[in-house]
């Protein structure tokens, strides 16, 4: 077998105590950051989405395969219609699935089937994993770790808009199939997650949610 080709490697050297002061800046930065049901319907420059997309297209991934696609829909017409779909599926969540434990889990969220902020936003962007990939010459390509790698690029696309000032929501109405009709995606990619874009609006509330303590997060063993 030939080597695969390699090049060289050489990030910025940074020294301790400079990351140390790096880290913490950024650490204040992201724990800043809110998912938030409440936006502004001003408008975002189409450029912050790419620059958003391009920064969740750096993600590691799976054999680098790159499984994700991110559909970008700022059309009031295509977002309505989403809107619409997704009430359909959130009324029968909230109003007929027998999921006593799960909405109880959500009680403290205080969300409902409305999702009127699906209308409001300028953008929703959602994320498609692909199963497989289609190759240029039409042949198939399966993918690996399809889900953790898609889910490290939300998690950087997520930060990326969080830097602009930007807020989201990680939305997942369940079943999410009609975003696969609506916005017209082939059947080897699955919707993953629907990100409404925004500013947060001026009277933006969030629940008084607190982040687990380190302690429970991280466990420190020699
Ligand atoms: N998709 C519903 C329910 C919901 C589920 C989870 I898990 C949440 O963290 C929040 C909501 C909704 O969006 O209301």
């Amino acid at each position: 077998m030939t080597e695969p080709p390699f090049v060289p490697y050489r990030p910025e050297r940074v020294p301790p105590d400079v990351g140390l002061r790096r880290g913490r800046e950024f650490l204040g930065h992201m724990d800043r950051r809110r998912s938030v049901r409440s936006f502004s319907s001003a408008p975002v420059p189409h450029e912050a989405i790419e620059l958003a997309v391009s920064a969740a297209n750096t993600a590691p991934s799976g054999a680098h395969q790159q499984p994700w696609t991110f559909v970008a829909v700022s059309d009031p017409d295509v977002r309505h219609r989403i809107r619409l779909a997704a009430e359909v599926e959130e009324r029968r969540f909230y109003r007929e699935r027998d999921l006593p434990e799960w909405h109880e889990a959500l009680a403290m969220l205080g969300t409902d089937e409305h999702k009127d902020y699906l209308d409001v936003v300028p953008w929703l962007v959602v994320v498609f994993a692909q199963k497989q990939t289609v190759l240029p010459d039409g042949r198939l390509r399966k993918n690996y770790y399809v889900s953790e790698s898609v889910g490290l690029a939300c998690g950087l696309f997520i930060a990326a808009l969080h830097t602009m000032g930007l807020a989201t929501l990680p939305h997942t109405p369940s079943p999410m199939g009609f975003l696969t009709t609506l916005l017209d995606r082939p059947p080897t990619e699955r919707p993953y997650i629907l990100f409404p874009v925004g500013y947060p609006s001026s009277d933006c509330r969030v629940p008084d949610l607190a982040r687990k303590p380190l302690a429970e997060a991280l466990v420190l063993r020699s």
